[in-house]
C-alpha cells in the first residue's frame, strides 16, 4: 500500500511462501523456488516452492492418516460446521489481504477479486449447513425383520488441481464442500497463482481445522500434479483446467487405482440473442460474459449468436459497450479489465486474434495490446463475418474475443448453440418466454442463464455437459459429489435357514 495517496500498489519485495503439511508451513530448504511477476505490473510479487513427488507423498500421508484416524470423518455435522462456519468468519476478516494477493498474482481487478473473495465466505457459510443436513436414506418396505440403510460416506483423500483464472474462486467452490462430508485433502494450485491457496490454508487452521485435513502443494503441474493423479492414495480427484490435461487425468486414473474424478474443462460458450430481447441490457450482459476476468473463464461466452434482423446494431451496441470498459492497473479501484494472467496465455489470445483476421473474419472492434505501465493487456476484441467453421469460433481462446454468428430461426440458433465439443455454459437474451425457455431446453450445457449472465451462488451447482467434464461443484450436489453411497442391509428376529 502506498500510504501517501492510499493507492494499493505491489509490495517492495515479493513473499516467499513454503508448502503447507500437517497444519503448518514447511520451508523450501533446499527444493527450488520459482518467482512470480504480477501479471498487472510485471514485478516479482511471490516467491514459491517447487515441491517435488517425494513432498506430494508427504502431503497425502498426512491426509491419509487424518481421514484413517477419523479426526475429521468422525466428528458430528454440526462439530465441522463449526469449523466451516468460523473459516468463513476469519475469511471474512482476511478478505483484502487474499483480495490483494489474488490480485497481484492473477491480474484480475481488486475489486473483482474483493467481491469474488465475499462469494467465497458465503460459500463457507452455505456448506456449513450441508455439513449438518447432509443425510442418507432408508428402506422398509424389506418386510417385517428387515430393514436397509443407505449413507453417504467421505469418499477419502481428495486431491483438487485448479488453474490461475480463478485461483480463489475455483478453490472455494470446492473445498468447503468436500470438507463437509468429513474428506481430506491436498491441494495443488496453479504454479502462477498459487499464493491464495496458501492463505486458504492459513485460515482452516486458524479456523481450528484439524492438522493434516487440508494440506498444500505448490509447483508444476507435470512434476507435481502428475504424481497426484498417479497417486495410489489419492482417492478422488476435482481436475479444473485444459481439456488436454483433462485427458491425461482419466488415462492416469485408469492406470493407477481408478481413482473417482470430477473435471470441469473447456468451454466455448453461445450467448444467443433474440430480436424481441431487451437490446441495451442484452448488450451489456454479452459485454460482461466476454470481458469479464478478460475473458479467461471456462463460462465465457464468446460465441454471440444472434437474430440476423439486429445484428448489425446489436454487434455496435456491444462493441460500444466494450469500448467503455476500463481497462488498466488491477490494483485501481476502478479498473473494470485487468492483465491477461501468463505470458503463454497472452500470446494464444493475440495468435487467435490474428488468425481471425487471416480466416477472413472482420475485426469489428478492440484487437490491440494497450501500453499501461510494465503489465500485458488486450483490448476487448470483436469479430464480424465469422463462420461457423473458423478456429475463432470453434476453439477455446480463454481470452476477451468475441465472435458473431447470426441466425434466421430458433432451430438454427439451438443447432449453432449445441454445434462444439463443449457444453459448460449458455445464455439466451429474450422477452419471449416460449423462446427462453425452449432454447434453455434444448441447449446443452450443465450450466444456463436466461436474461443474465455468469450468475451462480454457493447454492447453484456448476459443471458441464459432453468434453466440458464429469460431475457437479457446489451446492448438495458438490457435496454429494464428493461422498460413495454405502447401503447397510439389517435382519432382526430368527433367521430364515437356508440349511436345515
Ligand atoms: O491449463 P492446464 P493452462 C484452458 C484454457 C487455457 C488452456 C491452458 O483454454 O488457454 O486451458 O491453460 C495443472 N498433471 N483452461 O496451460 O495446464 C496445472 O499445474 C496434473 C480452462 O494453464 O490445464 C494447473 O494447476 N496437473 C480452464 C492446472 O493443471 C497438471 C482453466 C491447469 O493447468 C498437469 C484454465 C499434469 N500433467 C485453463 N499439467 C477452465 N476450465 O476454467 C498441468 N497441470
Amino acid at each position: 500500500m502506498d500510504k501517501a495517496t492510499s493507492r494499493l500498489s505491489p509490495p517492495e519485495t515479493p513473499r516467499s511462501f513454503g508448502f503447507y503439511v500437517d497444519g503448518r508451513y514447511i520451508d523450501a530448504g533446499n527444493r527450488e523456488m520459482a518467482v512470480r511477476n504480477s501479471p498487472g505490473h510485471g514485478v516479482p510479487v511471490t516467491k514459491l516452492v517447487k515441491c517435488t513427488p517425494a513432498d506430494v507423498d508427504m502431503a497425502v500421508a498426512s491426509a491419509r492418516k487424518a481421514f484413517d484416524d477419523r479426526r475429521w470423518s468422525g466428528l458430528s455435522g454440526a462439530d465441522r460446521a463449526a469449523v466451516l462456519l468460523k473459516a468463513a468468519e476469519v475469511l471474512r476478516e482476511r478478505a483484502e489481504e487474499v483480495a490483494y494477493w489474488e490480485t497481484l498474482e492473477n491480474g484480475k481487478p481488486i475489486s473483482q477479486a474483493r467481491a469474488e473473495v465475499g462469494g467465497c465466505v458465503g460459500m463457507f457459510e452455505y456448506a456449513a449447513g450441508l455439513a449438518r443436513s447432509l443425510h442418507g436414506d432408508t428402506f422398509n418396505n424389506t418386510g417385517d425383520g428387515a430393514m436397509a440403510l443407505v449413507t453417504r460416506e467421505p469418499v477419502g483423500v481428495v486431491g483438487v488441481i485448479t488453474p490461475w483464472n480463478f485461483p480463489f474462486l475455483i478453490l472455494c467452490e470446492r473445498v468447503p464442500y468436500i470438507l463437509a462430508s468429513g474428506n481430506t485433502m491436498v491441494a495443488k494450485p496453479s504454479e502462477v497463482t498459487s499464493a491464495t491457496t496458501l492463505l486458504l490454508a492459513e485460515i482452516l487452521t486458524e479456523a481450528g481445522l484439524p492438522q493434516g485435513v487440508f494440506n498444500v502443494v505448490t509447483g508444476a503441474g507435470s512434476t507435481v500434479g502428475q504424481a497426484m493423479l498417479e497417486h495410489m492414495q489419492i482417492d478422488m480427484l476435482s481436475f479444473t483446467g485444459s481439456t488436454a490435461v483433462g485427458r491425461a487425468v482419466v488415462e492416469a486414473a485408469g492406470k493407477s487405482n481408478f481413482k473417482k474424478l470430477g473435471l470441469e474443462l473447456g468451454g466455448k460458450n453461445p450467448q444467443i440473442v433474440f430480436a424481441d430481447a431487451d437490446l441495451e441490457d442484452a448488450a451489456d450482459g454479452v459485454a460482461f460474459g466476454i470481458a469479464f476476468n478478460t475473458g479467461q473463464c471456462c463460462v465465457s461466452g464468446s460465441r454471440l449468436i444472434v437474430e440476423r434482423s439486429i445484428a448489425d446494431k446489436f454487434g455496435k451496441l456491444v462493441a460500444d459497450k466494450l469500448a467503455k470498459a476500463r481497462i488498466g492497473d488491477p490494483l485501481d479501484e476502478t479498473t473494470q479489465i485487468g492483465a491477461i494472467t501468463t505470458d503463454a496465455q497472452n500470446s494464444t489470445i493475440l495468435h487467435y486474434i490474428a488468425k481471425g483476421q487471416d480466416e477472413g473474419a472482420t475485426l469489428m472492434s478492440g484487437g490491440t495490446a494497450p501500453d499501461h505501465g510494465g503489465g500485458q493487456f488486450i483490448e476487448p476484441t470483436v469479430f464480424t463475418d465469422v463462420t461457423p467453421d473458423m478456429a475463432i469460433a470453434r476453439e477455446e481462446i480463454f481470452g476477451p474475443v468475441l465472435t458473431i454468428l447470426p441466425f434466421d430461426t430458433m432451430e438454427e440458433a439451438i443447432a449453432m448453440a449445441n454445434d462444439t465439443e463443449y457444453g459448460l455454459a449458455a445464455s439466451v437474451w429474450s422477452k419471449n418466454i416460449d423462446k427462453a425457455m425452449t432454447v434453455s431446453r434444448q441447449v446443452q450445457a450443465g450450466r444456463f442463464w436466461v436474461n443474465t449472465t455468469l450468475a451462480g451462488g454457493p447454492e447453484i451447482p456448476i459443471g458441464g455437459f459432453k468434453a466440458s467434464g464429469w460431475g457437479r461443484e457446489a451446492g448438495i450436489y458438490g457435496v454429494e459429489e464428493y461422498t460413495q453411497v454405502k447401503s447397510v442391509f439389517i435382519e432382526f428376529g430368527k433367521r430364515d435357514h437356508w440349511i436345515s
